[in-house]
């Protein structure tokens, strides 16, 4: 494993100066205004080289209130304005993530660890969805169907829904509030967002960035908000807030079973993505080179920290020996420290909670019989002093161990021998969780076998492609334990809207439905 020293961050604070962040933040906005906070302040520290960057005043229970109303009287505005027009909004909203695209992308890094790269890309689906978003502002389209009585029009029709909350994971700090926020908007919604309290700089960053468009375009305040505050201010008010019709939330399973549980209480809706536990099978004839580049990535990008992260690798017995060999000679060329550093690959961990789960799903793998090939240890010395740094890990396992069955938010592989296709899908789908899955294999009858209705059970399939990195197109999300949501592209928006059925009898006589006779 080779490891690199971090190179001092120099020009980061004229990066939080650009970006607008000050030492000490308001954490609640209402789209061009910031309230005077004054909850408990929460210090944000880098994960890279654990120096603070910044303090965030939280929002309180009455911020929080304030935020709410606000953004109900806006939604009264906001769901009037031609589609197309909130559509303009969002594009200049692109436009502006364009320009602070490098200091955003730079900012996702250093709050949350994940490299520069990676950071980037993150902004860039920013702005993809934007786009995505002002073409469906001219797309909202419902369907007409032919109704069955004479001189009957009929046809369905998408109004806007209301205040969508957002409650977003750690790890896309900024992307997944704008897959929501954007189609929201286009939709004529108003967003309320929740950030992760470990990655609050970006939250607040972001809605420095699009003030100016909204100012400039007199889009009503408290059409956008943010509310960066405890769960206990906020979280739990937000999921049992009848005025909140729909809450869209990113995180673990635990979670998600809890916001849904109490958002299905008051029979709200809920849009949940939550984890994964992605396998990628490899078959005797995959092109293996590509598949070990598509391994890498999913396994150790983002430090292990994607939903849609390889976790479980589960591979031919006649090519394992040789794959196993392959990979970990990739390993030991992957190079970790600072996620600023353009050689880098893998950055840290979140923090040093994540570096526990880390060494714990370790220990467990052990424990249960599973053998560690490489990786596991935590790093230690000049330039990993935030004590977030670890080797990735490769681990020889079973399928049924209860750690593999877990989602362990961390680079840990496991590697599983499989002798026949149908026990390879399998054991792809013999897990709690069904996010993401991919196949590599040029034979065409074991791709399309995985993609059958008996194949993979996941939201997300894919054949000759790793597990992570989506492109914004497709609807996003998986099922079973991952909740079942869809997010961004394809026809995701339907959820943000109200969907009306509407019959109108344009003739001088009233027949009924099903030919029921109903004479007075
Ligand atoms: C997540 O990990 O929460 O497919 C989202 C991907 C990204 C999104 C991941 N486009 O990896």
């Amino acid at each position: 494993m080779s490891t690199l020293t971090a190179t001092p961050v120099s020009d980061i604070s004229e990066v939080l100066q650009r970006l607008g962040i000050e030492q000490v933040n308001s954490g609640a906005c209402t789209g061009t205004q910031w309230l005077n906070t004054t909850g408990e302040t929460i210090d944000s520290f880098s994960p890279a080289d654990g120096q603070l960057i910044g303090s965030i005043k939280q929002a309180t229970a009455a911020d929080y209130e304030t935020i709410i109303a606000l953004s109900q009287q806006a939604f009264n505005e906001w769901r009037l304005v031609p589609a197309p027009k909130r559509g303009e909004v969002v594009r200049q909203i692109g436009n502006a993530l364009r320009e602070a695209k490098d200091d955003l992308g730079k900012l996702v890094s250093y709050e949350m660890g994940k490299i520069y790269q990676e950071g980037l890309g993150e902004v860039q689906e920013m702005i993809d969805i934007c786009d995505f978003a002002v073409g469906l502002s001219r797309q909202l389209n419902g369907f007409t169907m032919h109704s069955e009585r004479p001189r009957h029009r009929m046809y369905e029709q998408y109004h806007p829904l209301g205040i969508v909350g957002v409650i977003s994971a750690f790890n896309f700090p900024v992307a997944v509030w704008s897959w929501n926020a954007m189609l929201a908007m286009v939709c004529g919604d108003t967003v309320v967002w929740k950030p992760s309290s470990k990655v609050m700089l970006c939250a607040i960053a972001v809605h420095k960035i699009i003030a100016g468009v909204l100012r400039e375009n007199n889009v009503p305040e408290g059409t956008v908000c943010l509310v960066a505050g405890n769960s206990k201010n906020v979280g739990d008010n937000f999921l049992a807030d009848k005025r909140v019709p729909l809450i869209s939330a990113t995180g673990s399973t635990n979670v998600g079973k809890r916001v849904g549980r109490i958002v299905g209480e008051r029979l709200g809706r809920s849009l949940l993505e939550l984890g994964g536990n992605n396998a990628i099978i490899i078959t005797p004839d995959a092109d293996q080179e590509m598949a070990l580049r598509a391994v890498v990535f999913g396994a150790v990008g983002t430090c292990g920290q994607r939903c849609t992260s390889t976790r479980r690798l589960i591979i031919h017995e006649s090519i394992y020996e040789a794959f196993k060999q392959k990979l970990v000679n990739a390993y030991k060329h992957v190079k970790i420290g600072n996620p600023l550093n353009p050689a880098t690959l893998v950055g840290p961990l979140i923090d040093k909670n994540a570096v526990n789960d880390f060494t714990n799903a370790i220990a467990e793998v052990k424990k249960e019989g599973g053998s560690i090939v490489c990786g596991g240890e935590l790093l230690s010395g000049p330039g990993y002093e935030s004590g977030c740094y670890v080797t990735p890990c490769i681990a020889e396992v079973e399928n049924h161990y209860k750690i593999v069955q877990h989602e362990t938010f961390a680079p840990i592989l496991y590697l599983i021998k499989y002798s026949t296709i149908e026990q390879a899908i399998h054991l792809q789908n013999d897990v709690p969780q069904g996010l993401s899955s991919a196949i590599f294999s040029n034979s065409m009858r074991e791709t399309e076998r995985f993609l059958a209705a008996d194949g993979s059970d996941c939201g997300i399939a894919n054949v000759n492609i790793g597990t992570s990195g989506a492109e914004i197109g497709g609807a996003f999300g998986g099922e079973k334990e991952t909740g079942g949501g869809r997010e961004s592209g394809s026809d995701s928006w339907k959820i943000y809207m109200r969907r009306q059925t509407n019959t109108i009898n344009y003739g001088t006589d009233l027949p009924l439905a099903q030919g029921i006779k109903f004479e007075i």
